[in-house]
């Protein structure tokens, strides 16, 4: 049952009551088998699961108290948005709705069929008006890192005003200045929304807020590595996601608080999987909430994952932005602009980097293998797949391919495939 506040603010920010909760309902559900299921979980996840229940209503609340006081909402679908700058200026940036299959067939009323789901999706949620964080937005932001989504922006412009960053494509000198005007074009956009300078003390305090979150993220993915692995793939997985949406100073104090109780895990080597299961990474395309398709199947066929190298996961967290007192606020854009051309996304040519890291990463998580996860139709990690599975098959390394929606219809076939890969990395083992 919706409490009327949250009813009420709902009716304000234009979105249609009865969908949203009736696709509340199938969340809340989806959550209940995918993770209260799960046997001696931690118990500081108890604080991520009561955030899940209030993703749409009490964090949309937060959220539009900010944007009353005229601090910007940036809603973004990519970990290239800046948004050191827009916590710098006292607002909030989060990763909007497209994980959900529930929305596609509206989206596709304006979009076609063969693009990734993750755009049709966010797109479909956008033209029913059934996610609060689309609504709230002061803007979206959006960029050029792929076809589908570069185009639908033209699209999505005409629901909710879309600020478009030019990504570039390469990381020559060249590349770098086009993105560094970006990156000033940004903070540009957030200092008119707001009517104040970024200066160098405010972008600091942002800097410091998203490196402190990316601190705890990384703690955790040390942790989940160890040889007693203390929390399931699945629990972590949610974490990062809710990462996204949480208001980041508080998330990251329980983080912290989750992290600690599973270093005493680690000391009393408690293991949430049965011993010897086999150790996997993802590689790939992002899981935004609430696909935890992959996750369910891998953990339920008798695999542990360990780490995901995607933008929800490693990827995002993987650089600080490295500032001191003594800074301009044009050096500390600098350093800003250098951390952000480390991401690792395949939109890049080449991207030989992603390869070296992905092989030090199974090395350093001591992985048995890993499985590449393509969102249907984005063609940048299909393509990059083929080199990264040759350098690992070079390496020995055991390697999956999926490519999956969605939609849960392929999930019997996805779970024969994990599961005669799981076999096959047993039996050569032995
Ligand atoms: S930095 S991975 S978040 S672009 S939308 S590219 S899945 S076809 S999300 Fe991404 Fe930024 Fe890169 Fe990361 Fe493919 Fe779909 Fe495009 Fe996608």
């Amino acid at each position: 049952m919706i409490a009327q506040e949250y009813i009420d603010l709902w009716n304000e920010l234009e979105i249609d009551v009865p969908r949203l909760s009736k696709m509340l309902e199938g969340a809340s559900k989806r959550h209940e088998d995918v993770f209260l299921s799960q046997k001696n979980r931690p118990l500081n996840m108890k604080y991520f699961d009561e955030f899940w229940d209030g993703f749409q209503t009490k964090r949309i609340k937060e959220l539009n108290v900010i944007k009353k006081e005229g601090k910007p909402l940036v809603g973004t679908f990519c970990i290239f948005v800046p948004e050191e700058m827009v916590v710098g200026a006292g607002g909030a940036c989060y990763g909007l709705c497209s994980g959900s299959p529930a929305s596609i067939p509206e989206a596709e009323k304006e979009l076609p069929r063969n693009i990734c789901p993750l755009i049709k999706s966010a797109h479909g949620f956008k033209m029913l008006k059934s996610c609060g964080y689309t609504q709230s937005a002061t803007f979206i932001y959006g960029e050029t890192t792929c076809e589908a989504k570069k185009k639908t922006w033209e699209i999505l412009d005409k629901h909710h005003p879309v600020h478009i960053m030019h990504i570039p494509q390469k990381k020559d000198t060249k590349s770098l200045r086009l993105w560094r005007e970006e990156v000033m074009d940004f903070k540009t956009h957030i200092e008119e929304v707001t009517g104040n300078k970024l200066d160098a003390s405010s972008l600091k305090a942002g800097i410091e807020v998203i490196n402190e979150k990316r601190k705890a993220l990384q703690r955790l993915d040390n942790l989940r590595a160890n040889t007693n692995i203390p929390i399931s793939g699945r629990d972590a997985l949610f974490v990062m996601q809710i990462s996204f949406i949480d208001e980041p100073v508080r998330f990251t104090r329980h983080l912290n608080l989750l992290c600690d109780e599973l270093e005493a895990r680690v000391e009393n080597q408690i293991n949430v999987f049965e011993k010897d299961s086999l150790r996997l990474i993802i590689l790939g395309t992002p899981f935004a909430a609430p696909n935890w398709k992959l996750h369910e199947i891998v953990e339920t066929s008798g695999a542990a994952i360990i780490n995901e190298e995607s933008c929800i996961g490693h990827r995002y967290f993987k650089d600080n932005i490295e500032v001191n007192d003594t800074m301009s606020d044009e050096e500390i854009v600098d350093k800003m602009v250098e951390r952000y051309a480390k991401i690792d996304c395949a939109c890049f040519t080449p991207n030989e980097a992603r390869i070296e890291k992905i092989k030090q990463m199974v090395k350093d998580k001591q992985a048995d293998g890993v499985i590449y996860y393509t969102l249907s139709f984005c063609h940048t990690y299909n393509v990059e797949s083929f080199l990264v599975k040759t350098a690992l098959q070079d390496s020995k390394i055991p390697f999956l391919a999926i490519e999956s929606d969605y939609s849960p219809e392929d999930s019997g076939q996805i779970k024969t495939r994990v599961e005669a890969f799981i076999e096959s990395i047993k039996f050569s083992k032995e």
